[in-house]
């Protein structure tokens, strides 16, 4: 059994209460974990403040803040393999998935180092004699983060990378489903030599942890990443602060594939985007759009890959698709999967949970006949594919409308000119034509709708952690004229 603690003001501890995690692929308990009360959320976000306003991070200079984002990137990198095997245990991601993430977590923490000393203000030819006008941009103050499960260094890199390099502080709250591998990188945030306070890890749970510190008065700015019920709730609460808020919140993406298109390359893309992480990712391209003529074939193709994917321990590098990370999720999963059938939804294949320990659930692939079916219309968060078909162009961007979020999309055809037409009507953050799930730390990412607000990763995410200030200097030696007389 392993024991986590929580990094408050530059010192780890146990936490007043505990709870237990559970290791997806085997239903044991294998590690116990601190609970943040309500006192720990407010100890860290007025640590967090006080680093903030007063401290060696404050006068710092945004180089020496870009080094030590360097410092942290190199220190994930060479605790890649050991972070990667904490993710795997806590969250049931397989390990070919987590190893390969980490290495691009540092790369995030690189990009961010570099922009720290790259933020600038501006100077404004303002429309009055004897005035000099500047811009000052400056960090927002104490940011709260809060991630979900599922890819929680990731998530957590596209917040603190921003904060820090903008010279906010942050409290970040992991989940209280897998949060090991965060708890662990607090080592290396405090190995890379941040001053108290600047970085504060607490895991814990939303009623009570994530409640307090969404709420908190000191918190200047909340990132969240999760589901959008929590999100409306974390937006009634920021009523409390009025904090700056930025919400990525999933989607149900979709992936249009035309007559055109050469079958085996699209089956390989399709499959990426709605089987890796066993489909538990926001960007998981889950309702399959399909030109009439390519359907048949498509759908064989793309059944036979599925059979063929090796399901197993996801801590065996052999293996291409883990668990589900809880049992609450794949309970969801098996409800709604049979409400589709229930409506007509034909089962192409998997569809029935396996016997024996652990949430596992198969490649699941339901053709339906109506946008209407349960399936298509939520995101289920799992390894199940919805198929519609379509006739026309016009009747494909309709179908990929049809959704009340917008985070990602997929275009699969080879006329250019329809590739074009497309990215301009579909209602999303990111389009992928002819390809899809890729990322960068240098394009944003976030959607439209209930997708959520704002955008992480890029440039302009930094700018989401800044405000700036407006300052006019009087350069006359002139006697400030009357008040009373209009100039
Ligand atoms: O998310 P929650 P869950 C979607 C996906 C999934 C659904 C629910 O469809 O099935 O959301 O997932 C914290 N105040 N996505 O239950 O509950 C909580 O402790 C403050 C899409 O995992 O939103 C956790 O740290 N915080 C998504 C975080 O919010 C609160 C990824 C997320 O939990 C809180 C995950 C509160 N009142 C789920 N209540 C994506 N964009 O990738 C909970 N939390």
């Amino acid at each position: 059994m392993k024991h986590f603690s929580q990094y408050i003001d530059g010192a780890f501890d146990a936490g007043s209460a505990r709870f237990d995690s559970v290791n997806p692929a085997t239903g044991e308990v294998w590690a116990s974990m601190p609970a943040a009360s309500a006192g720990d959320v407010d100890r860290a976000v007025r640590a967090a403040h006080r680093a903030f306003v007063d401290s060696d991070w404050s006068r710092m200079t945004a180089s020496a803040r870009g080094r030590l984002l360097w410092k942290l990137a190199d220190l994930v990198e060479q605790q890649a393999p050991r972070l990667a095997e904490l993710e795997t245990a806590d969250t049931g991601k397989i390990i070919r998935e987590t190893r390969a993430q980490i290495g691009y977590v540092a790369a995030y923490y690189r990009y961010y180092a570099g922009i720290a000393d790259k933020l600038q203000g501006a100077h404004l030819p303002v429309d009055k004699p004897d005035l000099e006008v500047f811009l000052r941009r400056e960090p927002l103050g104490v940011v709260a983060a809060i991630v979900p499960w599922n890819s929680q260094l990731f998530l957590s890199a596209v917040k603190i990378g921003p904060a820090l390099a903008a010279g906010c502080c942050i409290v970040l709250k992991a989940s209280e489903e897998g949060p090991a591998p965060l708890l662990e990188f607090a080592r290396l945030v405090h190995e890379a030599g941040f001053p108290p306070g600047v970085v504060n890890i607490l895991t814990g749970f939303g009623a009570d942890c994530g409640q307090a510190l969404t709420a908190h008065p000191l918190v200047a700015r909340i990132a969240f990443t999760g589901g959008p019920e929590t999100a409306r709730h974390i937006v009634r609460n920021s009523a409390a602060n009025l904090a700056v808020t930025s919400l990525e919140l999933g989607g149900k993406s979709p992936v249009l594939v035309f007559d055109d298109v050469d079958v085996d390359s699209v089956c390989n893309a399709i499959v990426a985007g709605i089987f890796a992480a066993s489909g538990q990712s926001c960007v998981a391209g889950s309702r399959l759009l399909v030109q009439h003529g390519v359907r048949a074939r498509l759908l064989a193709r793309l059944a036979d890959r599925a059979r063929a994917i090796r399901i197993g321990d996801p801590a065996d590098p052999a293996t291409e698709m883990g668990p589900l990370a809880t049992r609450r999720q794949r309970e969801h999963i098996e409800t709604v999967v049979a409400a589709s059938l229930d409506a007509g939804a034909r089962l192409v294949t998997g569809g029935v949970t396996p016997a024996g320990a652990g949430n596992y659930y198969p490649p699941t692939i339901l053709d339906c006949a109506s946008a209407s079916t349960p399936c298509v219309a939520q995101e289920l968060f799992g390894p199940v594919l919805s198929v519609l078909g379509f006739a026309t162009e016009d009747e494909a961007l309709r179908l990929a409308n049809d959704s009340e979020f917008g985070l990602a999309a997929g275009v699969f055809t080879r006329d250019l000119a329809r590739g074009h037409r497309l990215v301009r009507g579909i209602r999303a953050g990111i389009v992928w034509v002819n390809t899809y799930r890729a990322v960068s730390p240098i394009v944003p990412f976030g959607g439209y709708g209930l997708s959520g607000l704002g955008r992480e990763g890029g440039f302009e995410a930094v700018l989401e952690y800044t405000r700036t200030k407006s300052v006019w200097i009087n350069t006359s030696d002139a006697p400030v004229p009357d008040p009373f007389v209009m100039r």
